[in-house]
């Protein structure tokens, strides 16, 4: 049958990327409501052809809605989710709101998909760059045990919105021809100071935390944990903005269980590993690049090599489109576990 979805934040930067899914997926979709701020009620938005206006979401737009994308904030999740589960709708949401929430499953679905059963009404679609290396981590977990992660990321300014796209399209403009330009928006929204991104590297992504990390960071260090069942796992992250529209990339180096294990095992490992594509022979400079990833849902790894002082020890890089697999295709991909799985009918 078809289902009545709801798309909460139709206008922004992910829940555009979420309609051009479910269309390309060919979702089953009976009735379509396309939802958003105050801010952007109003705006026209086309799917299959047709064009939508986007309304206002209020606790009343989720009357008879069966499956909930919500992509709007984490201010608009936490005051609207609750209301559209209480209509008997089941929420995927793709801000930090519940994340961490103990009731709540947080579902990468090549990692943990049967965490869906689980719900309680709101599923949570972890943040980008957690989900791009977990989805490469899994398979090493399963096959050889995991004991630490240390990630470096070079994250895509798109991770912020359409409007930190614009700001770099705008900065990279003014700065080669001479302007002058101010800073708005990055490292991010309603902090203190704002800086350069075009041309530059900023090593903060969203607000410090008291501990010396920021939420970015702290983001990947907790969710990978929930995510493979693994509390005890050794993760530090330090996450980087460079001036990139979409895509991320990570530096991961880890530690297995296992002794002994070669760099071409762990290749063959990633080869046929779900959602992975690997690119991996350097003789022929064959890696992935954010510029190749952008349009498509798998995870690109490549650059895996041993440690060369520990033997349990790799490196590896790993590319995603941070609105796709990071965001839109991880929402819709779970939509559809819910429905193969028979939690949604
Ligand atoms: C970024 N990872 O690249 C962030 C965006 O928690 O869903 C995703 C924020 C989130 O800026």
């Amino acid at each position: 049958r078809g289902f009545h979805v709801a798309v909460v934040g139709a206008t922004g930067a992910v829940g555009q990327q979420i309609l051009k899914t479910l269309e390309e997926r060919d979702f089953p979709i009976e009735k379509l409501s396309l939802l958003s701020s105050s801010r952007s009620a109003g705006t026209k938005v086309s799917y299959k052809g047709e064009s939508y206006t986007v309304c206002e979401a209020k606790p009343e737009s989720f009357e008879g809605v069966d499956i909930a994308l919500f992509s709007a904030g984490g201010g608009v999740s936490k005051a609207l989710a609750p209301e559209a589960v209480t209509r008997g709708a089941i929420v995927v949401d793709n801000t930090s709101a519940f994340r961490m929430d103990e009731n709540t499953p947080l579902v990468v679905p090549e990692v943990n998909e049967d965490d869906l059963h689980k719900h309680n009404g709101i599923i949570a679609n972890p943040n980008c760059s957690t989900i791009q290396m977990v989805v490469a981590l899994e398979p090493v977990r399963k096959q050889y045990g995991l004991d630490k992660v240390i990630v470096s990321t070079y994250q895509a300014v798109s991770g912020s919105g359409n409007a930190a796209v614009e700001e770099l399209n705008e900065q990279t403009k003014a700065i080669i021809n001479g302007e002058a330009f101010k800073p708005e928006i990055l490292p991010v929204k309603g902090d203190k100071k704002h800086f350069q991104i075009a041309f530059n590297a900023v090593p903060q992504i969203d607000k410090f935390v008291d501990n010396g990390f920021t939420f970015e960071e702290m983001k990947m260090i907790n969710e990978t944990k929930k995510i493979m069942h693994m509390p005890e796992l050794s993760v530090a992250a330090t996450c980087v903005r460079l001036p990139i529209a979409t895509g991320h990339s990570e530096s991961v180096y880890f530690e297995v269980d296992s002794e002994g294990v070669s760099a071409q095992e762990m290749k063959e490992l990633l080869k046929d590993a779900p959602g992975v594509v690997l690119q991996d022979d350097p003789a022929n400079q064959i890696y992935p690049m954010p510029a190749d990833c952008v349009g498509k849902n798998d995870v690109f790894v490549g650059r895996i090599r041993k440690d060369l002082d520990e033997d349990r020890g790799f490196h590896m890089w790993v590319v995603s489109d941070n609105l796709l697999k990071g965001a839109a295709w991880n929402s819709v991909q779970i939509a559809e576990s819910l429905i193969r799985l028979g939690i949604v009918k």
